[in-house]
Order: structure tokens, then sequence, then C-alpha cells
């Protein structure tokens, strides 16, 4: 049946309707949920949150995450399986502490696993490890990967075959201590009146575990064609890239972190600019907002977590819902707190 989008999101009337919208699973909390589709099924590639009691600070210290669990489902509403320890931060030998949200990606016959971990110096980087099954388990490589840095690795496949990684958070994730690619722990976060901290984006090699360029910023531009001040906050870049694409258009979407919004801009290369085109998820229970954007037999959904089942802001659970464009290709916004 054809979904029915009602004013503040979407309601369908579909079959599985009931699970949308729900805890994908309760026996563990996870969260910053990246979808992909992989020989037909859903892969979704989550942090896997546990309460170790580290206190909570605004460096996120509270995020103290030890290792991955891959999900996967048939179909959306289909039964959710659990694959286990699909990478360990012990099996890291260049890993310090808190494995935050990763991406996967299939190449090579090899399957991707993307990671931010802090290394020993406590300086996020970013990491891979190899599988051949999607669910892992995964091999880790002896080194970050070379040039990286920040959080939350998002790494998109484009139609011509190139694959890009985009990445980067402010606050926790450490991307204000970068500058031209050098790091300086003395670094402070841009004051309101300076313009706001850019991901970051750079193409991957042919061998998926290397740059093959120098990393360059993303440029995020409002609808005048300006690029955003720090205290442009409910609009700028935080953390949790992602890019999908849609009708031809690359579509760059994020976390706003301070203000809870998920928002995207629309633009005409992988490298952007892109322009800022309005709010897709608002905010959700929980300080953090974290998604993925997937199509899966026509259909297009929105993967998220919130928390729901802890009411704690580091215990979180992944969900999915739907999706819809307007026929100008903007997108609605989802709701998920009425
Ligand atoms: O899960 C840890 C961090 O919280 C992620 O890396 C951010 O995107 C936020 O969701």
């Amino acid at each position: 049946k054809t979904p029915v989008p009602d004013s503040t999101g979407v309601k369908t009337t579909t079959a599985n309707d009931k699970y949308l919208s729900q805890p994908l699973v309760t026996h563990i909390y996870t969260a910053d949920p990246s979808a992909h589709v992989f020989n037909g099924r859903i892969y979704i590639y989550p942090s896997h949150d546990t309460a170790t009691g580290t206190p909570e600070n605004d460096n996120g210290d509270h995020f103290n995450m030890m290792d991955y669990h891959i999900l996967s489902m048939d179909s959306v509403g289909g039964k959710v399986t659990d694959h286990g320890v699909a990478l360990h931060i012990k099996d890291i030998p260049w890993a310090g502490r808190q494995l935050w949200a990763p991406d996967a990606a299939f190449a090579n016959n090899t399957y991707y696993l993307y990671f931010p971990v802090k290394d020993k110096q406590d300086v996020f980087r970013i990491g891979v490890a190899t599988s051949k099954t999607p669910e892992g388990p995964f091999t880790p490589e002896k080194e970050p990967i070379k040039g990286s840095y920040s959080i939350d690795p998002c790494v998109f496949k484009d139609d011509n075959g190139s694959f890009y990684m985009y990445f980067g958070g402010i606050w926790g994730g450490q991307l204000q201590k970068w500058k031209n690619n050098q790091y300086d722990s003395t670094r402070k976060l841009r004051q309101p009146d300076e313009l706001a901290i850019l991901p970051r984006v750079a193409r991957l090699n042919a061998d998926m575990k290397s740059f093959a360029e120098p990393v360059k910023e993303v440029k995020i531009l409002d609808s005048a064609g300006n690029l955003y001040k720090e205290k442009n906050n409910d609009q700028r870049f935080f953390e949790a890239s992602w890019m999908h694409k849609y009708n031809g258009k690359y579509y760059f979407s994020y976390s706003t972190g301070d203000t809870h919004n998920i928002v995207y801009a629309i633009g005409d290369s992988p490298y952007g600019p892109f322009t800022y085109k309005g709010l897709l998820l608002a905010p959700v229970e929980g300080w953090t907002n974290h998604h993925s954007i997937i199509e899966k037999d026509g259909r297009w959904y929105l993967f998220y977590h919130d928390v729901q089942l802890s009411g704690k802001t580091h215990l979180r659970n992944v969900k999915v819902t739907q999706l819809t464009y307007n026929p100008d290709g903007t997108i609605q916004t989802i709701h998920s707190q009425k």
C-alpha cells in the first residue's frame, strides 16, 4: 500500500507499522546506527552502549564503549538478529578507549568496518577492520588510517565506484583541535561569531584502508550562500555525518549536537558545497541524535536512536522509521516525540 504522510512525519499503512519507531533490540543498548543493504539484507552497524560507571561530562567520557555487535534483518519489520561481538577494543593494538560510532562498506570481496577510537595518547583516530562476511568478526589493521582523526566515519559509495569517507565531530569528538589536518591539543571551540568548524571528507584508495588525497573541509552553506557561524548552532555541523544520493543529488545530513537536530543539505558533488535544506529529524529523547538513511525495496528508511529503554543519555536504543521525499526532493521532517 502507498505510505500516507501526515503533517508531522510519516504514517504508513503497511503491515510493518508496529515495528516502526520501536527499539530494534532490547537485550543490549545500541546507538549511532549505520545501516546498509548487503546481499539484499539490512545490516546495522551501531555503537554498543554499556553502563561502565564513567562519570558524565561534556567530553562524552560516559560513552565508554568496548565492542561492536552487528544487527541484521531481512526487511524492516522482520526478525532482528544480533550477530554477537564483531570487534572488541582489546583486539585493536593501538586503541586506548571509547569505541564510538562506526560505519561499514563492501569492496574487493571484503567487508570493511570503520571505527573511531581514542589512541593511547587519548586522540581520536579512525581505524579499519576487515571480514569476509558483513556481520564479522572483523580483524583490525595494526594502525589507524593514516591522516585520519576525530569521529563518526561515514563511508559512501558513489555511482562510479569511488568511495568517500566523511567524518568529524566537535566537543568530545575533538574536531576543534584540528586545523589544516594538524593537531593542537590547546585549540579551543570557536567563539559564537567565528565561522563554524566544518566536517571533513577524503576519497579512499582502492585498498579501502587509506586516503587517496589530503583531507578536505566540507562546506555547508545557508540559503543565502554563506558559511555558518558557531552561533548558528541549530543548523551548523556538530557530528554524525551521513551521505546518500537521491535523484542524482548528494544529501549530506548531520547532527547539530547541542541543539539536538538532524538536518540535511544538498549538493551536486560528493565534496560539496552543500546548501542547507531543513530539519530531517527533530530532537529525540536523550542528548545525542545520530542517524543513517537507506533505500530498501523502493522505500526509504531513517535509522536513529533515542533512550526509550533506559531514560539515560548514554544507554540508547536504535530504531527505524520511514522517510518521505516531497516532489521537489526535500524531505519531510520526522518528529519521533509527539
Ligand atoms: O556514541 C558516541 C557518540 O555519541 C557518537 O560518536 C556521536 O555521534 C554521538 O551519537
